[in-house]
């Protein structure tokens, strides 16, 4: 049975984003850098003014009731975020600065304890550099060889060589839900299962899907999964690593400091439980409550329907700059393969040049290697145009944008 779903009501979304009310350049914000970071509801504006008006506490360790209310607030959230994973435990939670922070953490804390030279990570040539380039320096730290996954001509996996590539040898295998260049969703079931019956660790980089489409952390099949709240309707400021309480239990703190310890002498300590133990530090508690507003948000519009939403404007979208001539579009025909990120290139113009005319008529796109180059060497491009959609974008932001798009290409060319 098919479950219909709603579909969003985008003109009332609309009126809960106070910034996109604004004009640039004198023209109405079309807003199409989602993928960059998101614009904030008005409830998650209300959530951090809020807290900070009525509840500004430190956490874990006062008695007085503003202590005890903002240690609530931000363990409901670890609480409320376990049930938008799909049901996963709060202690496999643990609260960072971004999805960086989060690969970082885990590069540190999980994977360098177990790791040696002869030992390889499997990574794949569409990362952010966010998957790059804490595995570069793990690699030198510790020997362990780095592999990647090359793409095909349509922006996808390679799966016959990811397979060749996956060895005895692979201890980790951590790749992108979705590329936030190419929109491309890669097939996350298939790859944890085969790294699992290889006895790798899988690593999921959930930035660019996690806002857009439900997942389910456990389902999916990964040991480790990371993302920011900022590219969720969240504040900049917070991300967060979930993973499987057993294999964080092992975690050695990649931080050592207040808050993450059971008892200190002046020459040794232990650590306190999970998630404590890698959460070192007052913790970013206003952030994180807004968090929580963005999460209900999110869920009272629904991911489902946020995703048939995006797929919807992506094929429309796709369909209106492939009928234009001589214009790259990369990344997989069919918009149910992707997300929606859409990269472009035309050789007549420089996308910087491109993206500072669109802002002239308050399109913002982005412009450049997206922190992907490996990614845009493989493209043969120093760089792309990018446009990335969320809940509130309509078809009148695509229409400006192509419209935009051909009076730049007849300026240029
Ligand atoms: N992984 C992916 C797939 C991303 O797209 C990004 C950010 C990150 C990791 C890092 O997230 P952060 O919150 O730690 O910075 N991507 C982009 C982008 O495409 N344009 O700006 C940021």
């Amino acid at each position: 049975m098919s479950v219909s779903i709603e579909r969003l009501d985008v003109r009332r979304i609309r009126s809960d984003f106070p910034i996109l009310g604004r004009e640039v350049h004198g023209h109405a914000l079309r807003y199409l850098d989602n993928a960059a970071t998101t614009q904030k509801p008005r409830a998650v504006l209300d959530a951090l003014r809020d807290y900070y008006e009525r509840h500004n506490s430190n956490v874990h360790r006062g008695v007085h009731t503003l202590a005890q209310e903002a240690t609530e607030a931000y363990e409901g959230v670890r609480t409320r975020l376990g049930r938008f994973l799909g049901g996963v435990e709060p202690r496999g939670i643990v609260f960072t600065r971004n999805t960086t922070e989060a690969i970082n953490l885990v590069a540190r804390s999980i994977v360098e304890p177990r790791i040696g030279s002869g030992d390889e990570i499997l990574l794949t040539e569409m990362e952010h550099h966010s998957n790059l380039v804490p595995w570069i320096q793990l690699a030198k730290r510790t020997g362990a060889r780095l592999r990647h996954v090359p793409i095909t001509e349509d922006g996808r996996l390679d799966l016959d060589a990811f397979d060749d590539l996956l060895t005895d040898r692979t201890k980790l295998v951590a790749f992108a839900h979705a590329s936030n260049v190419l929109g491309t969703i890669n097939p996350v079931e298939r790859i944890a299962e085969r790294a699992r019956a290889k006895g790798a660790l899988t690593l999921l980089d959930a930035a660019q899907s996690i806002p857009h489409m439900p997942v389910d952390a456990r389902e999916l099949g990964v040991d480790l999964l990371a993302a920011s709240a900022h590219k969720m309707l969240g504040p900049t400021g917070v991300g967060f690593l979930w993973g499987r309480p057993e294999l964080l239990e092992e975690a050695e703190p990649m931080l050592g400091g207040g808050e993450m310890i059971l008892e200190v002498h002046l020459d040794r300590a232990t650590w306190a439980d999970l998630p404590q133990k890698l959460e070192a530090g007052t913790p970013n508690v206003g952030d994180v409550v807004a968090f929580g507003a963005a999460l209900n948000y999110l869920e009272a519009a629904g991911l489902a329907a946020i995703r048939a939403h995006e797929v919807e404007l992506t094929g429309y979208a796709l369909e209106r700059l492939r009928s234009l001539e001589n214009l790259r579009v990369y990344g997989p025909e069919d918009p149910e393969h992707r997300s929606g990120v859409i990269s472009f290139y035309d050789e007549t113009i420089h996308p910087h040049d491109l993206a500072t005319m669109l802002d002239l008529r308050g399109i913002a796109i982005r412009a450049g290697h997206h922190c992907a180059q490996p990614l845009m060497r493989r493209l043969g491009v120093p760089a792309t145009s990018r446009a990335s959609f969320y809940l509130y974008n309509e078809r009148a932001d695509v229409d400006a944008l192509v419209e935009g798009l051909e009076e730049a290409r007849s300026y240029f060319g």
